[in-house]
């Protein structure tokens, strides 16, 4: 079976949206990236979070992981197929989730917290703040009020961008959130699907 290493609010949040919408089997494993224990730094010596585990496989990137299930234990309408139209929309959101949006807000969410209190608002902050916010009024307008950023049904790219609402409350731009990527968000978290996997503790 399955095994997530999962820390509620981290990007595992994906990974297990990502099986409750497939329903695929998994088991989760807590992970802390703020004190990991000895056997998730032997597992991960980057210590970030999420890791699944499939037998001899270890993996260590998200939406790899993403990629990896819906591959291994589809077929999922989760995914958009190069034959299908709005494939180049799905592969975009589906990688400008993490790489466009969220790696922008890890040194962020360092700063808050890490950073001595008079760096905490320092230039990079201030900068890193205004990319993502940048990036997800982009998506906004792409979005053009449709529900779903590719192929006009819900995928795994919508898992994606979404999790920026979780991660964005670490990184203190949760109600700077563009109003249209609210609603687009809020609507994708009436998924029951989402509300099974945002209750794994
Ligand atoms: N690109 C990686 C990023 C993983 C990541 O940075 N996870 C965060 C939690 S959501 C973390 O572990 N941060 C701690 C750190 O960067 O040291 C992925 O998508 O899996």
């Amino acid at each position: 079976m399955l095994k997530i290493f999962h820390s509620q609010g981290a990007r595992s949040l994906r990974v297990i949206w990502l099986c409750e919408e497939m329903g695929v089997p998994y088991e989760t494993a807590e992970a802390s990236f703020m004190k990991p224990s000895d056997e998730f730094k032997a597992i991960n010596p980057l210590r970030t979070v999420p890791v699944l585990q499939d037998g001899d496989v270890t993996m260590i990137e998200s939406v790899a992981m993403m990629i990896y299930i819906m591959a291994k234990y589809g077929p999922t309408d989760l995914e958009v197929k190069p034959n299908e139209p709005g494939y180049a929309e799905y592969l975009q959101f589906l990688l400008f989730g993490e790489a466009g949006i969220a790696a922008y807000g890890n040194p962020l969410v360092g700063t808050r917290f890490m950073a001595p209190d008079d760096q905490k608002q320092n230039w990079t902050a201030t900068y890193l703040k205004s990319a993502i916010l940048k990036r997800l009024q982009y998506v906004a307008d792409k979005l053009d009020g449709r529900p779903y950023v590719a192929a006009n049904r819900f995928t795994a790219a919508d898992i994606c961008v979404a999790y920026i609402a979780t991660g964005g409350k670490f990184a203190g731009i949760a109600d700077e959130i563009p109003a249209p990527m609210k609603n687009y968000i809020g609507a994708l978290h009436a998924r029951p699907a989402f509300q099974r996997a945002a209750a794994v503790k």
